[in-house]
């Protein structure tokens, strides 16, 4: 037999500070699983923070994924141990010798991702008690079977604003590091057991520096309808698009999760932007969050707010208790 390659090159991407024990970690199910990559649910023993056994997520790749892929979950491991915030996703240790695959490892978020937790809450919808009313979604099923099926997943719109602050509080965080996310949509938003907002996935985020802009060089499978217009036209990613990519997220949070520009194919899109258009206020959106949303998708990505300034704008919002 040919021996693995691996067997014999040095593990550059151990370190001692997070490296963590395969046996201290027990795989459970798949918790997700997207076309290369797989998320899995685990309990770790004396993972450093918590004494004993404690739920956490292992993420790692197909056996069929190619290197691209690898190299995204090691720069997203790369990036993690420098990242600390309350509304970023935490890394708690990593696999990487060469005995097994590579799994890295992060803080479980009971509920998933903002977008799963979104879509669930519309299953209360008819039930009003104050809950945001449902845009988007068509639910035919019964609904007591469905309350039977699943647990609750409430959603006021105060929470909507409280989620929209806490992503804005991470965004800026990381903006300050001059850390670029390049996919920041509700699918890569984690929902914890006390309903706070992390900011995840980051296999595309990239370090920028001087002039702050980012210049992807391949063509990947990219997220159009989050993309802001120079993103589309030049692969040009900057914190200014990160934050036309929030204002997608607002309206996001605000349909309950529906998939933006609905009815509109992504071929279509550029041109549209370009000639001017934008999503319309949805329903139930106050004007004042619309005209956010609105700032956040202005053509000159030097006229939109920054992170700063969008956290102080949501923050106003929930003091004055719209
Ligand atoms: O909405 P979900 O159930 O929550 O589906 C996605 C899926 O994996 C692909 O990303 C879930 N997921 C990812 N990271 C975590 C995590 N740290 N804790 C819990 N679920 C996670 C996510």
């Amino acid at each position: 037999p040919v021996p693995n390659r691996d067997t014999f090159t040095i593990n550059t991407d151990f370190d001692p500070k997070w490296e963590f024990p395969r046996s201290r970690l027990i795989l459970e199910q798949v918790i997700g699983e997207g076309e290369f990559g797989k998320v899995l649910k685990a309990q770790a023993i004396d993972i450093p923070g918590t004494k004993g056994m404690s739920t956490v997520a292992v993420k790692t790749i197909k056996n069929d994924a190619g290197k691209t892929e690898k190299d995204d979950l090691l720069s997203e491991y790369n990036l993690l141990k420098d990242v600390n915030h309350p509304n970023v996703v935490k890394l708690l240790g990593a696999c990487t010798t060469h005995e097994g695959p590579f799994y890295l490892i992060i803080e479980y978020a009971k509920y998933g991702s903002l977008r799963s937790y979104l879509r669930k809450s519309r299953i209360l919808d008819n039930n009003a008690n104050g809950l945001v009313s449902n845009t988007a979604g068509n639910f035919q099923q019964n609904e007591s079977l469905i309350s039977m099926a699943f647990p609750l997943y409430p959603i006021s719109p105060r929470d909507i604003l409280k989620f929209a602050w806490q992503i804005s509080k991470g965004m800026a965080y990381l903006a300050e590091l001059k850390l670029v996310h390049r996919d920041l949509a509700a699918r890569n938003i984690l929902v914890t057991e006390d309903k706070v907002c992390k900011i995840s996935d980051f296999g595309l985020t990239r370090d920028v520096y001087e002039d702050n802009a980012y210049f992807k060089k391949t063509k990947g499978r990219v997220p159009v309808k989050w993309m802001a217009p120079e993103s589309l036209a030049d692969h040009i990613y900057t914190s200014r698009s990160d934050v036309w990519s929030f204002g997608i997220l607002l309206w996001e949070l605000v349909t309950l999760g529906a998939v933006p520009y609905p009815g509109i194919i992504v071929q279509d899109l550029f041109k549209l932007l370009k000639e001017g258009y934008r999503m319309d206020k949805p329903n139930n959106c106050s004007v004042e969050l619309y005209g956010i949303m609105n700032n956040c998708w202005a053509e000159d990505q030097y006229r939109r707010p920054s992170f700063k300034s969008l956290t102080t704008s949501l923050e106003e919002m929930l003091e004055k208790g719209n």
